[in-house]
């Protein structure tokens, strides 16, 4: 970042400074990930001068020969990923993707039955507080004392309230969904179904769970979390919602789309249907699993039972009477970033709730396996049992760094 440096001495202190933090801070931020330099120079790339409105082959302005290029070369490579009919690349991120879906298939008032919040659901899916949840009928289901989501319960609610569209996805839970029994509910009762995947989008890319895409009529998507490309979001459907989607999209919710970040998702896209995508999905899951079993063996309470997927969520407040948030601020201390989370139907407020999400992708991409995910959750235990012990946690903080060196990240940017 040569330029930067010489120009904005404060921006380029600041780049740095977030460099070293992701360098020697062990992610578990569940949504996070490394992206490779490939896509950081995509995203950098000229491409973000460019105003390119509509779709390849049919743009609003001139000059879109190139951007239609990399547009195309994500749209296709996507397409493959997933075995998608049809699929938008242009939604700039995860909660843009979902209300453009709303958009295109709702009328105001319509009714959509989604996840609960506190059972691992998305804000997006119905949360009082968002725009969407003011402008349609959202009828939340939950799950199960055993943590699988409560299907026939679900039946009931869809029998009872007949939504336009069935909503299925998560953003803080663990285990596998039944892609069949949703596909079912749907073509009964004539809803639409949608899945967000945003959270396990690499782990089906990398074939490490079951693809969605042929059950579901419409599956949104960020690209950022275990796909591992950048920030942004994408929408995969059967052709027959094709027009409706796009026009949704463009000019319907959003302007020009992002280019440098379609070229950015088109790298990704790139390294996801390469072999070592697989390996390294294969690798979430391994790695996931060790911790669950892990945080068990040091008294943690986990919900939902264990994971299939690339976290956990664990009641800290219910396992060791230390709150999602005191967890959150003595793990930063020792250079563990996570993020405390409402656990089902949790008495606690969300600022400072009974749980904690961990999450694995991030630490995976540096290489960490096994042996390394069994430190981590001494860690986790060891900080979260002495949270008000200063020196021990100074000590911690020490290896924390220590394994982080061994593992670099980035090495070649300054
Ligand atoms: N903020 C994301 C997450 O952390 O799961 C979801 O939008």
């Amino acid at each position: 970042m040569k330029n930067l440096k010489k120009q904005d001495s404060q921006v380029y202190k600041a780049a740095m400074g977030e460099l070293k933090r992701q360098q020697e801070g062990m992610e578990l931020i569940a949504s996070e990930n490394y992206v490779s330099e490939a896509v950081l120079e995509a995203l950098g790339s000229v491409f973000t001068n460019k105003y390119s409105e509509g779709y390849p082959g049919h743009r609003y302005y001139g000059g879109q020969k190139y951007t239609d290029t990399v547009e195309q070369l994500a749209i296709d490579r996507a397409k493959k990923l997933f075995g998608a009919e049809h699929v938008n690349v242009q939604p700039h991120s995860g909660a843009p993707a979902n209300i453009i879906v709303y958009y295109a298939l709702l009328k105001p008032g319509d009714t959509v039955v989604g996840m609960d919040l506190s059972h691992g659901g998305h804000l997006t899916h119905g949360h009082p507080v968002t725009l969407p949840a003011n402008i349609y009928n959202f009828v939340r289901y939950k799950t199960k004392a055993d943590g699988l989501i409560d299907y026939k319960e679900l039946e009931k609610m869809v029998k009872t309230y007949r939504p336009k569209l069935i909503l299925a996805g998560f953003s803080a839970y663990t285990r596998q969904l039944d892609y069949e029994k949703f596909q079912a509910i749907g073509k009964k009762y004539k809803a639409v179904t949608m899945f967000d995947i945003a959270h396990i989008a690499g782990l089906i890319a990398g074939k490490a769970l079951p693809n969605p895409v042929p059950y579901f009529d419409i599956v949104t998507t960020t690209t950022h979390k275990t796909l591992r490309g950048p920030r942004g979001g994408m929408i995969m459907c059967k052709e027959k919602y094709a027009k409706l989607i796009d026009k949704a999209t463009f000019p319907g919710f959003q302007g020009g789309p992002h280019e440098n970040n379609v070229a950015a998702k088109a790298v990704a896209f790139g390294e996801a249907l390469q072999p070592s995508f697989k390996t390294y999905a294969k690798q979430i899951i391994k790695n996931a699993k060790v911790l669950e079993i892990e945080l068990k063996k040091h008294g943690f309470k986990l919900m939902f039972g264990g994971t299939d997927n690339h976290m956990v969520l664990v009641d800290v407040f219910g396992s060791k009477g230390v709150t999602g948030k005191e967890a959150e601020v003595a793990l930063d201390k020792v250079g563990i970033t996570l993020n405390k989370n409402m656990i089902p139907d949790d008495p606690r407020g969300p600022m400072d709730p009974s749980g904690i999400r961990v999450g694995v992708p991030a630490v995976t991409t540096r290489g960490m396996k096994e042996k390394e995910i069994r430190m981590i959750a001494k860690w986790i235990n060891d900080t979260i049992e002495n949270h008000k012990n200063e020196k021990k946690l100074k000590e911690i903080h020490k290896e924390v760094i220590a394994l982080c060196k061994q593992f670099p990240i980035y090495e070649n940017l300054k």
